[in-house]
């Protein structure tokens, strides 16, 4: 019945049907349906899906467009479950999708899962310049700068993101975290960046080793 339920979820999110997605989003949860589980095996998997159509030009970007909207359907109902937490507990993150770069599905996801772990998630939308993200750290005195880049031809946004934190001599208040689909371990080292991990349930265990690389550095 579970299993159903998530099934059907695939399949309107596929047809881009936004108001079906977020009727069976509700329903699968009143059915005691584990958030996570309607996240991971229902919203998300069509992503990989059209993903892969996208590349292999079998569909517009129009219809990645509309199923992007369907999945934000549910999301929005996942919403308070997914970042459920005591919100700004551990102090202040500020995160953005660089500039040139419009995906923000991972982006909202990773500012849901941040809530739940205690942040205050200060979220400066997609497509942030260099000196929004400095703005921001000066107006919000963040611990953290979190940066998503999910294409190979704006990843390099990240440095000058980096760069201009440097500059204005904010680079040392802040640790850097970053992430999407071209971001690796390797690029993360290379351009500065403090921690970097590809999936939402890892987040957690990134900051706490951050944390304890920065607090060693600084003793
Ligand atoms: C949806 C989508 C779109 C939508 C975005 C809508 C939206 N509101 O986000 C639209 C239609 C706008 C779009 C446009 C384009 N897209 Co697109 N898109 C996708 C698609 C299908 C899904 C992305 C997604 O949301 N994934 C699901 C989320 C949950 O995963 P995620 O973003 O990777 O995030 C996770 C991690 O990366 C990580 N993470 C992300 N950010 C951060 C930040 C931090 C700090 C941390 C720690 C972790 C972290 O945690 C997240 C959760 O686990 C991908 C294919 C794919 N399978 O990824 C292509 C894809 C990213 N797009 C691609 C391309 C080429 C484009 C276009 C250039 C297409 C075109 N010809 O115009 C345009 C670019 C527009 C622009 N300027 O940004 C390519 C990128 C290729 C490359 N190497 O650069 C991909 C990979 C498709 C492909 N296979 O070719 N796209």
């Amino acid at each position: 019945m579970e299993d159903h339920a998530i099934e059907m979820i695939v399949q309107s999110v596929l047809k881009g049907e936004a108001n079906k997605v977020r009727f069976l989003t509700e329903m699968a949860l009143s059915n005691g349906t584990d958030p996570k589980k309607i996240l991971h095996e229902g919203l998300l998997p069509p992503l990989t899906i059209i993903g892969e159509k996208l590349r292999n030009n079998e569909v517009f970007i129009a219809d990645v467009i509309i199923i992007s909207r369907a999945v934000h359907a549910g999301l929005h109902v996942l919403e308070p479950c997914l970042s459920d937490g005591e919100a700004g507990k551990r102090g202040t993150v500020v995160i953005g999708t660089v500039a040139g770069d419009l995906h923000d599905i991972g982006k909202n996801l990773v500012a849901m899962t941040l809530t739940s772990l205690g942040w205050n998630v200060v979220d400066l939308g997609i497509d942030v310049y260099p000196e929004d993200f400095v703005a921001a750290v000066k107006r919000c005195r963040p611990e953290y700068v979190a940066i998503s880049a999910m294409l190979t031809t704006t990843i390099n946004e990240i440095g000058s993101i980096l760069d201009a934190l440097e500059a204005e001599n904010l680079r040392s208040s802040v640790k850097v975290i970053i992430g999407g689909n071209p971001v690796t371990s390797d690029f993360c080292f290379t351009v500065g960046a403090d921690g970097t991990c590809g999936d939402i349930g890892e987040i957690g265990d990134m900051i706490a080793s951050v944390d304890r690389r920065k607090k060693r550095v600084s003793q």
